[in-house]
């Protein structure tokens, strides 16, 4: 599989999609979100894959939004048919059965901060800067941000970002529950690849069904998202993983999971 806008490397269950066109800060476009789908084809079709790690290519940017450029030249239908892509793609991020995680390693700004709320979290070198800077530009977030960012940090926290569209540090974002982790850029990777290894070692089975009782969860009143829970708890124990992981511990070893969901 060879791209042009995104590098996409797996190593031992760990997936890293790195958005690579340093010299527009990285910025989204179509020949962009067309590669960012092929690789999430990819990655669902390989059982082995159990985290995806997003980066940006360079010192200076994780996605700094869409490209300015591109947009610019857009008739109504284009944006329109730009927007749902985004969506569409961004939505598969939020619903890949493994953990997803942002890396964000410089500017997260518009697109950019909306691919990042759409991870299951992210983690944030000292250098990187979040924003929603689109009324700036006289538009308005169009990849989510206006959902997911007060879902993420409350109603108050978001708009003020997003009517001010000024940009926040790493340690404000992480203040107001944006960011899991904060670390020296340098360390960055090392950190993700640490925490993606430790849920990697974990059963699949367990993991997609608690990703997804957690975000239908979100949708729902807490007594239909007990509900969701109780029934995905039902599956999971009678998966080989549950047998496995009990079994474990009761013989003080350490489980193997095997991922599958039936014996
Ligand atoms: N698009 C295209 N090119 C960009 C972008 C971008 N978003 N951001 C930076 N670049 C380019 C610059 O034009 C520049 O190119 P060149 O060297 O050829 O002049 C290069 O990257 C480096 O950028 P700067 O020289 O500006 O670097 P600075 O360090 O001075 O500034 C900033 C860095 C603050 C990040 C600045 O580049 C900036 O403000 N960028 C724009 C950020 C922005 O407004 N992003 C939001 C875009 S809109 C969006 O994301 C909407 C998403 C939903 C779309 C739905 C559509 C229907």
């Amino acid at each position: 599989m060879s791209f042009e806008n995104i590098l996409f490397q797996t190593d031992q269950g760990i997936a890293t999609i790195t958005f690579n066109r340093p010299k527009a800060l990285n910025a989204l476009n179509q020949a962009l979100l067309a590669e960012l789908s092929t690789a999430l084809d990819a990655i669902a079709a390989d059982a082995s894959i159990r985290a995806l790690i997003l980066t940006g290519a360079g010192e200076k940017a994780f996605v700094a939004g869409a490209d300015i450029g591109e947009l610019a030249t857009f008739s109504t239908l284009q944006a329109k048919n730009f927007s749902k892509a985004g969506h569409a793609v961004i939505a598969r991020l939020q619903d890949l059965p493994i953990a997803v995680i942002a890396a964000v390693n410089g500017f997260a700004l518009g697109g950019g901060s909306e691919i990042a709320l759409a991870c299951d979290f992210i983690y944030a070198a000292d250098t990187a800067r979040f924003g929603l800077p689109e009324i700036s530009l006289g538009l308005i977030p169009g990849f989510g941000g206006t959902q997911r960012l007060p879902r993420l940090i409350g109603a108050n926290r978001a708009k003020e970002l997003i009517f001010t569209g000024k940009m926040i540090t790493a340690a404000e974002a992480a203040q107001v529950g944006l960011v899991n982790k904060v670390v020296p850029a340098a360390a960055l990777m090392e950190e993700v690849l640490k925490t993606a290894r430790e849920i990697a070692a974990k059963g699949r089975v367990s993991l997609r069904a608690a990703k997804q009782a957690v975000n239908q969860g979100l949708n729902v009143d807490l007594a239909s998202g007990c509900h969701i829970e109780v029934d995905a708890f039902a599956i999971v124990l009678a998966s080989p993983d549950a047998k496995e992981g009990t079994a474990a511990f009761l013989e003080k070893r350490k489980p193997v999971f095997r991922g599958s969901l039936s014996d």
